[in-house]
């Protein structure tokens, strides 16, 4: 069995965060936010792990393995799939 969880980082002044948030709320998604700049230690790993600091930013856990999803347009197609 697959086991997955998700995160979020984002900026709340953001509009594509806002996009995403919004997909997400509308397909009754849960999933934890981390906001890079009220975090400083969000933004470190979205840099040192993702590659860049660009948001939103959509971290995959699944069975252990981490994945970095950078795009709203992608995340949100990312999301609409899991729903
Ligand atoms: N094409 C991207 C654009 C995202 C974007 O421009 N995000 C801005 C914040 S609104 C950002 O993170 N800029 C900093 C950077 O790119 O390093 C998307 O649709 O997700």
């Amino acid at each position: 069995m697959t086991k997955s969880s998700y995160a979020l980082y984002h900026k709340v002044h953001c509009p594509y965060c806002r996009q995403v948030i919004t997909a997400m709320k509308a397909s009754n998604i849960s999933l934890e936010l981390r906001d890079t700049e009220k975090n400083l230690a969000f933004n470190k790993e979205l840099i040192e792990q993702g590659g860049k600091k660009q948001v939103p930013c959509l971290k995959i856990t699944e069975n252990g393995q981490e994945s970095w999803l950078y795009e709203s347009g992608d995340i949100i197609n990312y999301l609409n799939k899991i729903a």
